[in-house]
């Protein structure tokens, strides 16, 4: 599945794992550094537009045009895409917010589902199903307020990976969530509510493949405590589920040290993290949340935002500098890291 410019060689584990990026559909039109280093992956996950608001902002008018785009280039270059995600609260439209709440009638969710997983049957090999369903601060039993969980009750889960399987049955499902890896009591909190759902759910045979730690490292909280989340791998990984780190990048501390010092920070972090990741046989994928800090989530709140987003020059020392590439596709040691931990490279 590597693309033609990279090989692996035989180590640890390396062989079967696989690299991918979050893409936005008009990244892949002109040819840019940015699409070089796109054609270079595995996996493509479209960062915004496989969301259940973008593609039916309306109901039943759903609109494919910006999906079909991703995966279509995918397609063209033998490369895999994720979808996600079918059920996310935050980007599920109102509409099917109020007619949930208002029915609780699981056809809204099925005729989501069978909107997209039949289209995409083959071709979109796996699902993030749910995304960011655990809250063990202002949740019940660990899990998230949702619109779906008010309507359905705390068994949407497991019914969202049932009906998804019945649509498309080949397809590998998982769920996918955040703030799972660092030493305080919220993230250990979350760990061990995550740790729950996913043990129940393959208990009663419920078809969940994977299970995606988002990997949305913050610098500022602290060390990575390996020894407790290489635990936290291997109890998932016992329960007979695969792993994938699903949203790689890095939150800066600080931003005013010079860059040479914030790169090498954000590389050292991402390295303590990926040392535990590759360690875990169970971890079948690396998937960082973009590739150029120019168009990362992380500059959405930044003051350059606007010219990020229309491509202007900007003032890439501003930006937080969390992606393998900076604004002008320049590769940081995050790019090095990466790189060895996936035993990648140049043919
Ligand atoms: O990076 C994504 C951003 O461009 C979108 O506006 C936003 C809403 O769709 O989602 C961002 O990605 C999120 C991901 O889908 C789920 N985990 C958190 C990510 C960052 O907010």
């Amino acid at each position: 599945m590597a693309s033609s410019a990279f090989s692996r060689d035989n180590g640890r584990d390396a062989g079967q794992r696989r690299y991918g990026a979050a893409v936005r559909p008009d990244q892949l039109v002109d040819d840019t550094p940015l699409l070089t280093a796109i054609r270079r992956c595995d996996i493509l996950v479209p960062e915004y537009h496989g969301q259940w608001s973008a593609v039916e902002w309306r109901k039943g008018e759903p609109w494919y045009g910006n999906y079909d785009a991703i995966v279509n280039f995918a397609e063209t270059h033998g490369m895999a895409v994720r979808g996600h995600a079918l059920i996310w609260e935050k980007m599920t439209p109102d509409w099917a917010r109020a007619e949930m709440l208002e029915k609780r009638d699981w056809r809204t969710v099925t005729r989501h589902f069978a909107d997209l997983l039949p289209r995409y049957s083959g071709r979109i090999a796996d699902w993030i199903v749910v995304n960011e369903m655990i809250d063990t601060e202002d949740g019940e039993n660990g899990l998230r307020r949702t619109s779906f969980q008010r309507a359905y009750g705390k068994d949407y889960v497991a019914m969202a990976l049932l009906t998804a399987n019945g649509l498309d049955p080949q397809a590998r499902l998982m769920i996918n969530d955040y703030a799972l890896c660092y030493d305080n009591p919220v993230d250990e909190a979350r760990r061990n509510a995550l740790l729950r759902l996913v043990e129940n759910l393959k208990a009663r045979g419920i078809p969940l493949h994977s299970v995606g730690l988002q990997g949305h490292l913050e610098l500022a909280k602290g060390a990575i405590p390996q020894a407790r989340l290489a635990r936290f791998m291997a109890d998932l990984a016992d329960t007979g589920v695969k792993l994938a780190v699903t949203e790689l990048d890095a939150i800066e501390a600080d931003r005013h040290r010079p860059l040479a010092e914030r790169d090498a920070a954000v590389a050292d972090h991402t390295q303590s993290f990926l040392d535990v990741a590759m360690d875990q046989p169970a971890v079948e994928s690396i998937v960082t949340w973009g590739l150029s800090d120019r168009h990362s989530w992380l500059q959405e709140n930044a003051p350059d935002t606007l010219a990020a987003v229309s491509h202007a020059p900007i003032d890439g020392k501003r930006l937080n500098r969390g992606l393998p590439f900076d604004a002008d596709m320049k590769p940081k040691r995050m790019q090095v890291v990466l790189n060895d931990a996936m035993r990648i490279q140049r043919a």
